[in-house]
């Protein structure tokens, strides 16, 4: 019904949209249901599948943007600056490291692998903040995405874990430089979902069963989940909400071991 959303009359710029498969398409769905106007920037590579999802939307507002690169990132809200005028709302749904980094050990990472995986998963919410802030002069919501891996040592997530303790940090830190401009910025946590990102890790499957068995939930964690809670952390009903990172993981991060039953021989 329209008229009735949380998001009605607000303007979301989201990154990361690459699939129908990607957080950030449950996020967009979930953002224009609730009546937010939609517009999208995506890295050069992801135009093909990802421009008539944004179409479907409405958005108009679909623009390339490397966000390894200050002049793109630049490029991109002054357009929006000039298309959009202000925003809302910045989702950003971006990661990256070498294939081979999320394979081995992690002692075994490259200063090259270490640098480009913060630059890419956790700098690029720096830079995007900082380009969005002239464009929220009433205020505004920052969302971005992380993982259990930042807290705890997930195997093979390795540097990929190092870079998103560094973004869950950022939040905390843009947080508190943002928050007297009206400006909230948070994390959703989500647990594993089978996106283009978790394509290449093998064993990914098992490890969503075991991710099911194990949670309190006993489930696994769907695009719109995490899209529902997006649109309630960049709405009114958030808006005391700042720094903070929100587990959308069917409880898995509440849970530790279980003693195991004895067996015959101890
Ligand atoms: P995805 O592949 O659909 O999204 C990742 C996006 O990052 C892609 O759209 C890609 O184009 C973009 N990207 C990579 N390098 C870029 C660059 N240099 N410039 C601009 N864009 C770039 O996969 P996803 O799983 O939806 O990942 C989105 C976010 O969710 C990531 O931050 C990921 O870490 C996080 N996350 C994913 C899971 C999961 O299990 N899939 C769980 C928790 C958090
Ligand atoms: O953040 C992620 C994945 C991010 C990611 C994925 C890839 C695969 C392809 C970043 N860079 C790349 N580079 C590539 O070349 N997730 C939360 C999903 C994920 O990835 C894992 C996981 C989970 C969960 C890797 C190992 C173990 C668990």
């Amino acid at each position: 019904m329209p008229g009735m959303g949380m998001l009605d009359g607000k303007t979301a710029l989201i990154f990361g949209l690459s699939n129908d498969r990607s957080l950030a398409w449950g996020i967009s769905q979930a953002l224009h249901r609730e009546g937010a106007k939609v517009a999208f920037s995506y890295a050069a590579v992801m135009e093909k599948r990802m421009r008539p999802l944004a179409e479907s939307l409405g958005a108009t507002f679909i623009e390339p943007c490397d966000v390894a690169s200050d002049e793109e990132i630049g490029a991109v809200f002054a357009k929006a600056r000039r298309e959009l005028g202000t925003i809302d709302i910045l989702i950003h749904s971006i990661a990256f490291a070498r294939g081979e980094d999320l394979k081995g050990r992690f002692i075994d990472t490259s200063r090259d692998g270490f640098l480009l995986a913060h630059n890419i998963s956790a700098y690029s919410l720096l830079g995007l903040a900082r380009a969005a802030r002239p464009l929220m002069p009433q205020g505004g919501a920052i969302l971005t995405l992380t993982y259990y891996g930042a807290e705890k040592v997930v195997p093979k997530y390795n540097v990929m874990g190092v870079a998103k303790a560094s973004l869950e940090a950022t939040v905390r830190y843009l947080a508190a430089d943002l928050g007297h401009e009206g400006i909230r910025v948070n994390a959703i946590s989500a647990g594993p979902i089978r996106t283009l990102a978790a394509s290449g890790i093998s064993g990914f499957r098992g490890y969503l069963k075991s991710f099911a068995d194990q949670a309190p939930l006993h489930r696994n964690v769907t695009i719109d989940d995490v899209g529902a809670t997006a649109a309630f952390l960049c709405s009114p009903g958030a808006g005391a909400i700042t720094g903070e990172v929100l587990y959308v993981d069917s409880g898995y991060n509440i849970m530790g071991m279980e003693v195991p039953e004895e067996s015959a021989e101890s």
